[in-house]
């Protein structure tokens, strides 16, 4: 640009010198070469710019997988991009070559429904911490879990009437909250961002008997649910349920991932998780861990399954195979149950409970019956007695 103005006002002043003629003439062309001039100059700036735009435009695409796949210290790094850009990749079923041996080897997320504490005053503390589980054989991913346990975090279980301390420290990167759904209580208040290295306490009286999902609540909350933020309360009624002999608690949830977890830790795709096409389903958390790790029950026994749905998004079918359930408690509204149905819906957010009494020695998967969940990894088997073989399940 510069070069232009240097030079092209010159020549009239030459060709002014060199031929005498009307000055008039002169100045109408100085004019409008000035004119062009400035055209010139104003186009190669635009030019410029556009180039440089397009520079940026490109560097940021080529950046951007880069971040998805590999900057697993930013947790949330992909959850500010609002567009869902197809097709997405997906890390389904991918596990590590000795994922049989990985498979035995991991210790199931324990399922049994712990006591009821005594008193009427009962105090949580979990201590949040940001970390790398495993959520299937050889699959790992970077967490934000509640209470250091991965997920989903710990199973709580009070009685109709009793109050809940909870106390949450923050000892990750970002603030966190935890929204009780058993609570009735203002959430601006009591489930309020905790920054990190805080804590903050608060207390709800559990007067509603139900099985019922706590999570993070800040925003975006489907990063954070979808990070592992989530959990179980049940809540027992002031007049208990029919006795049962074995009680187990399976929390449902998804898993959306930024890569497949075996090299290096995977993180929250958050594309994925908005065009809700997740990587794994799961019970408590690792795919298929019951059913390497069976629940148990003897021939004869009546098994109660609490079950949440923590989503973040997708609702659970919940469907024994082999059996009816003898009693279901749709939504965990304990004032009554349904008897002999198949399967029943849990949303995400929301529980039931079910009871099956089988008296036939076997292998009785449990699942969801969207057959997807299956083939993602939520399914486990309750085996009745001690029976011969496998099956295909
Ligand atoms: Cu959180």
């Amino acid at each position: 640009m510069s070069s232009h103005s240097a030079t092209i006002p010159a020549q009239p002043r030459d060709a002014q010198k060199g031929s005498g003629g009307s000055s008039a003439v002169w100045k109408v062309v100085v004019l409008l070469l000035g004119i062009a001039v400035g055209v010139l100059a104003i186009t190669a700036v635009v030019a410029v710019q556009a180039a440089d735009e397009a520079r940026d435009e490109a560097t940021a695409g080529s950046a951007a997988p880069a971040t998805a796949t590999h900057d697993h210290s930013s947790h949330a790094s992909s959850a500010n991009t609002s567009a869902v850009s197809l097709p997405l990749q997906s890390f389904a079923g991918t596990t590590a070559p000795n994922a049989d041996a990985l498979a035995k080897a991991h210790v199931a997320y324990d399922a049994t429904l712990p006591a009821v504490p005594a008193g009427d005053l009962v105090k949580v503390h979990m201590t949040l911490k940001d970390m790398t589980v495993e959520i299937a054989p050889g699959v790992k991913y970077s967490t934000w879990a509640f209470d250091g346990h991965g997920a989903p975090g710990p199973i709580l279980h009070v009685r109709q009437g009793q109050t809940v301390q909870m106390t949450l420290t923050n000892g990750g990167a970002i603030p966190h909250s935890i929204d009780f759904h058993a609570a009735r209580i203002a959430p601006n208040v009591a489930f309020k961002d905790v920054a990190p290295g805080e804590s903050f306490t608060f207390r709800f009286v559990a007067n509603d008997p139900g099985v019922f999902m706590y999570h993070c609540g800040t925003k975006p909350v489907l990063a954070h649910i979808a990070n592992g933020m989530y959990g179980a309360l049940i809540v027992d009624p002031s007049t208990p349920l029919p006795k049962a002999d074995h009680e187990y608690v399976l929390v449902a949830s998804e898993w959306y991932m930024n890569g497949d977890g075996i090299a290096a830790p995977a993180s929250l795709d958050m594309q994925k998780a908005r065009a809700m096409m997740p990587d794994w389903t799961t019970f408590n958390g690792y795919a298929n861990q019951y059913v390497t790790h069976p629940l148990t029950a003897k021939p004869g026994e009546t098994t109660r399954f609490y079950v949440v749905a923590a989503g973040p998004t997708l609702d659970t079918n919940f469907h024994v195979v082999g059996t009816i359930f003898d009693r279901a408690w749709p939504n965990a509204d304990m004032t009554h149950f349904q008897q002999g149905v198949q399967t029943v819906a849990v949303p995400a957010g929301g529980g039931a409970v079910f009871d099956v009494k089988i008296d036939g020695e076997g292998l009785y998967p449990f699942v969801s019956h969207a057959f997807a969940h299956v083939d993602l990894g939520q399914v486990g088997l309750l085996k009745v007695g001690n029976p011969k073989g496998t099956m295909s399940h």
